[in-house]
């Protein structure tokens, strides 16, 4: 599909409308990409983020994206992989949506997610990559407001996957 891209690197250096920032419930900052985000946008994220009184899995929050080049973060929080019988496709796919939901509401052009739950949170990297690109051609084919969807894959085994599978 046109407006679907697959990079390889820091989703911190995209000078895009949106970053998608895979977080914890208290939206406080982790390791990962979380940290990653919050290094390069400043204390002033965290200050917002405090104010959000935290984010329920599955769910998205937006915030400003302060020195970041993106415009925004969207902080979403993907599901703990704990063996697949605990709704985490579900909450994954969830993420996404909601995810788009805040992309319409915002009037979001351009968009970048890095491959949720995938890290810390161990969900598998095949799984997952099939319910983001899924969620994503869903939301784009019943939807006009994006014109770019950046998949930005940190390490060579997640970019394989969605090269696979895209
Ligand atoms: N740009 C793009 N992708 C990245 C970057 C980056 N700068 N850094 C890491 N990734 P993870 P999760 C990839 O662990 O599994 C945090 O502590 C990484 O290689 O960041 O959803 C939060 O606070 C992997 O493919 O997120 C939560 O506690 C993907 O991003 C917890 O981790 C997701 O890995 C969330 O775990």
């Amino acid at each position: 599909m046109l407006n679907i891209e697959i990079v390889e690197g820091d989703i911190t250096k995209l000078d895009i409308d949106a970053i998608v920032d895979a977080a914890n419930n208290s939206l406080l900052g982790g390791g990962g990409v979380d940290g990653a985000i919050h290094s390069a946008a400043g204390p002033k994220l965290l200050e917002e983020c405090r104010s959000l009184n935290g984010c329920k899995t599955g769910e998205a929050k937006i915030t400003k994206g302060y020195n970041l080049p993106a415009e925004y973060v969207i902080h979403t929080v993907g599901p703990v992989w704990k063996g697949g019988n605990y709704k985490e496709d579900e909450l994954l796919a969830e993420c996404y949506k909601n995810c788009f939901k805040l992309t319409g509401e915002y009037d979001i052009k351009t968009i970048a997610f890095p491959a949720i739950s995938t890290g810390v949170y161990r969900f598998p990297v095949d799984r997952a990559t099939q319910i983001a690109i899924g969620e994503t051609k869903r939301y784009l084919k019943e939807h006009t407001n994006l014109e770019k969807v950046i998949f930005v894959c940190f390490n060579d085994d997640v970019y394989r996957t969605y090269k696979n599978y895209f």
